[in-house]
Parts: C-alpha cells; structure tokens; sequence
C-alpha cells in the first residue's frame, strides 16, 4: 500500500526531470526507423514496423529486449502491425497488391492473406469485434474517408461512419461493444468513440489541438492517444467512457504510437528522443493506482514542484 509520502517521494523521483510518468526501457538501438509497436496479447512481445531493410516491413521482438525477428517481406511497405486477440495474427496494410490494403500474416511466420480488395485506399486499421472482425478507414466511398469493418479472412466490407468529415484510425473495443477512432467532424480532429454495430458517435476529447491514434487498455476502461499541445506528440490516456485526460509524456521529441500491455500497466510507444525512432515501454504502474483519483499531469507537476 502505497502511502501518501511514498507516492510524492516516487512522483519525485520519476518526474525529474518530467519528460514521462514511469520508468522507460528501450528496446531498439539501431539507426533504423523502429516505430508502430502493438504488443501481444501473451504480453511477451512487440510487433513493430522497421525500415532496417530500406523498405519498411513488420518485425517482433520480446518485451524483454533481443534481437528482431523478421515477418513480412519484399519490394512494397508493410505498416502498422496490430495483434488479434487470439494472438494468432497480425494485421496490417500493405500496397503489395498493388493499392493499399489490410493484411493479415500468421504471428509466428508464413505467407500474408489479403483481406480487403477495393482499388481504393484501406489504411488505417485494428481488431473488432472482440476478434472476428477487422475495422479499417477507406475513402471507397466517393473519396469519404469512413470507418468500415470486415471479416477477418475477407468478405463484405460494412461502412460504419457515413459522415462527410474524416473519419479515421479507427480500433475495436477488446470486449467487442464499441469503436474508437479520430475524426475532424467536430471541426478539430479529436477522439470519438461509437457502438460496433454503427449508431451515434460519442466526442471524447474537447482539445484545441489534435488528439489521434486511439488504443484501447485490454480492461476497455481506458483509452491511450497521440496530441500535439506543445508543437510535438506526447502520450495521453482518458477513460474510454469520457473524463479528464491524463498526461503520459512530457518530452521535446516525437512520442506515438501507444499501445498497451495486456496487464493494462505498462505502455508501449515509438519516440526520436534519443536520435532515431526507437521502440520504448513504460511503467505507468503508479500513474494507473493514481488514475482512480483523475490525477492529471498538471497536478502532478504541481505536487513535485
Ligand atoms: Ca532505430
Ligand atoms: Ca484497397
Ligand atoms: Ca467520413
Ligand atoms: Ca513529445
């Protein structure tokens, strides 16, 4: 049990200087572009995009540091790798077919199954549908950028936003209900969240400046972002139903692309602070035992001052 003057000591400590919340671990060192994490659900490895090879493709590495173990390759870029929930697939968008599309390859290795097929662009993409489905944006329809799902071994595609702003990046809850993704419907691109099945969205954040990339925690309490309030991306998290945000990083550098350890207690992310993009984990440990009490980061900063 973590009494109050532990917590001040410990905020202290991890606070100075207040570039982040909770102990970082790196886990690439080369000059490549290592970027995008999405980590497994066994919570013992990142999958991750890399451009070692000069052509960007999906790698996995352990949580615990080592060496990258390739997944995908050939002339066309592989992005944004995002683990199912069975942790059996990683999906992902590629233009190896020509236009780009989402893809699925086996987690531990093999061939690549295509699972959209539309000449237009389908990007952006996660799991749904506590895991049979794939949700994705499009601009199939009359170049409306949308949110869709699909099967994921393919199939019919269904359109999931009709509305003529950008509906983009979107992700599926882990307990199947509801879909999170970025949209500039509101004028600001801004989180926004609606029910699988489609129906009337939810604006979670209220922010000047963009907030994006939604990632669900594996709870569905939670819900870790992308914003730019300073002129660079820092990490954020708010709970997924609506209420105060919480600051995760606080450094000059480019931090994105959040993603969750299954035990909802660490966070896993892409930054340039040392250099190049490298993959990083952070301990949110005592930040998520203060979430219960809406500690934002201003409050924070303002208790170790
Ligand atoms: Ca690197
Ligand atoms: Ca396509
Ligand atoms: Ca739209
Ligand atoms: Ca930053």
């Amino acid at each position: 049990m973590l009494t109050a003057a532990t917590c001040l000591a410990a905020l202290f400590i991890v606070l100075s200087p207040p570039t982040c919340v909770g102990q970082l671990t790196r886990l690439t060192f080369d000059s490549s572009r290592d970027w995008d994490p999405s980590w497994s659900p066994d919570g013992q490895f990142l999958a991750f995009t890399s451009d070692i090879t000069g052509v960007n493709h999906l790698y996995t590495i352990p949580v615990t540091g080592g060496t990258p173990t390739q997944l995908t390759f050939g002339a066309y870029p592989d992005m944004h790798p995002c683990w199912s929930a069975d942790g059996q697939l990683i999906a992902f968008c590629s233009e190896r077919s020509g236009n780009q599309d989402i893809w699925t390859v086996p987690a531990g290795g093999g061939d690549p199954s295509r699972v959209t097929t539309n000449p237009n662009r389908d990007e952006s993409l996660g799991w749904s549908h506590g895991g049979d489905m794939i949700t994705f944006d499009s601009n199939r329809a009359f170049g409306n950028w949308d949110v869709w799902i699909i099967p994921k071994l393919g199939g019919t595609a269904e359109r999931r936003t009709t509305h003529q702003a950008d509906d983009v990046g979107p992700c599926g809850s882990p307990d199947g209900g509801r879909i999170a993704f970025t949209s500039n419907r509101g004028g600001n691109y801004d989180l926004w969240v609606m029910p699988s099945e489609g129906g009337e969205a939810t604006q979670l954040t209220f922010a000047s400046n963009m907030c994006v990339g939604p990632a669900w925690s594996a709870d569905s309490r939670m819900l870790g972002y992308n914003s730019d309030p300073d002129g660079n991306w820092d990490l954020w998290m708010m709970p997924s139903t609506g209420g105060e945000p919480t600051r995760l990083t606080d450094d000059p550098a480019h931090d994105l692309y959040i993603d969750w350890a299954p035990d909802g207690q660490r966070i896993a992310f892409s930054s340039d602070r040392e250099g190049n993009d490298e993959l990083y984990i952070m301990d949110i440990t005592l930040l998520t035992g203060l979430a219960e009490q809406q500690v934002s980061w201003g409050r924070i900063k303002a208790l170790y001052q």
